[in-house]
């Protein structure tokens, strides 16, 4: 069932109208908490111009630069990664956030973040965990460069997948089966550490995945041309892994990360996706969601929209949302 209107939606799945005249509950209570990414580097594959040259850290660098710098003057960090919680609950076995690329106000020290809305943000349940690791790398996927791929420890959240296409260093990267991890810093944490974003590139995607030709050394070339594989790349192996099919190649991505908190610019719960506004794509998140107070709680990517906290998604949440929404 697919709705596209919450009207529609409202009459078809909440009649009698009298339902409706409930209102709007109390204040809205849930908080988002948002991560903005402050430093990241890709471990493994690495990267190799002319053939033979290593050129990770040089990319490394570049990525670097675009999350600290404003190069082009619009007044927004070049490049931002984030992860909202909604809302950050460590105590919780699992809640629902959502990562994305931001739109993060320059300079960075005083900075402030949105959600991209043209990343097609989705809400993803993240799941924590108080022993144990929460993410390392697939066993046989790593070619053994140093520094290796960090592991997650505990405290950590592990969100399930989720599909990104991941920037690095000017590079948007289409990366499928995408789990992000970090461990907390602090209770209620204010900083990640130890992050690891893991995703699967396949060669196909790799093949259609021109380099921008700005970038240092790499530019104007196919990703799949400057990772160790089939091509006439001098190290000693070839990176490439299996996807989580057993069949398609490519290679497993791994960028460890460190993150922060920074204010995020847009406080309304009911805007789902984050980008400041509650609209259509903030419904298509909210619709599949609602329960009712006999079913109970929601999943946990359905958390955010619990509107008044209350430990249900329901009718209540929905008029919460009605009274929001600010049209298409
Ligand atoms: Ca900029
Ligand atoms: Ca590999
Ligand atoms: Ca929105
Ligand atoms: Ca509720």
């Amino acid at each position: 069932m697919h709705w596209s209107n919450p009207q529609l939606f409202a009459v078809a799945c909440f009649a009698p109208a009298s339902l409706l005249a409930l209102g709007a509950s109390p204040v809205p209570a849930r908080e988002t908490t948002l991560f903005r990414v402050n430093q990241l580097e890709l471990r493994d594959p690495h990267v190799f111009a002319f053939a033979c040259f290593d050129a990770t850290a040089q990319l490394n660098q570049v990525a670097y630069d675009s999350l600290t710098q404003d190069s082009d003057g619009d007044g927004f960090l070049d490049a931002s990664v984030v992860l909202a919680f909604r809302p950050l609950d460590q105590s919780a076995g699992c809640g629902g956030m959502t990562p994305s690329n931001g739109l993060c106000t320059a300079p960075e020290s005083s900075t402030t973040c949105e959600v991209d809305p043209t990343s097609a943000p989705s809400s993803v349940a993240y799941t924590n965990l108080k022993v144990g690791s929460c993410l390392g790398a697939l066993p046989g996927t790593t070619t053994g460069y140093v520094p290796a791929v960090t592991e997650t420890a505990s405290p950590c959240f592990l969100t399930d997948e989720f599909a990104f296409e991941f920037t690095l260093g000017g590079i948007a990267i289409p990366l499928q089966h995408v789990r992000a991890a970090g461990t907390y810093v602090g209770n209620p944490a204010t900083v990640i550490n130890d992050g690891l974003i893991r995703g699967f590139l396949s060669e196909a995607d790799a093949d259609a995945t021109i380099i921008p030709p700005m970038v240092p050394l790499v530019g104007g070339q196919p990703v799949s041309a400057v990772l160790a594989g089939r091509t006439g790349i001098c190290t000693a192996g070839d990176d490439r892994d299996f996807g989580p099919d057993g069949v398609t190649t490519g290679w497993w991505f791994y960028v460890n990360f460190t993150a922060e908190v920074v204010p995020f610019a847009c406080d309304d719960p009911t805007d789902l996706d984050g980008d400041c506004d509650t609209d259509l794509a903030d419904f298509e998140s909210f619709h599949p969601c609602p329960s009712g107070p006999a079913v109970g709680p929601p999943e946990c990517n359905c958390v955010p929209t619990d509107f008044d906290a209350n430990g249900h998604s329901d009718l209540n949440d929905y008029a919460i949302f009605q009274t929001s929404f600010t049209g298409p």
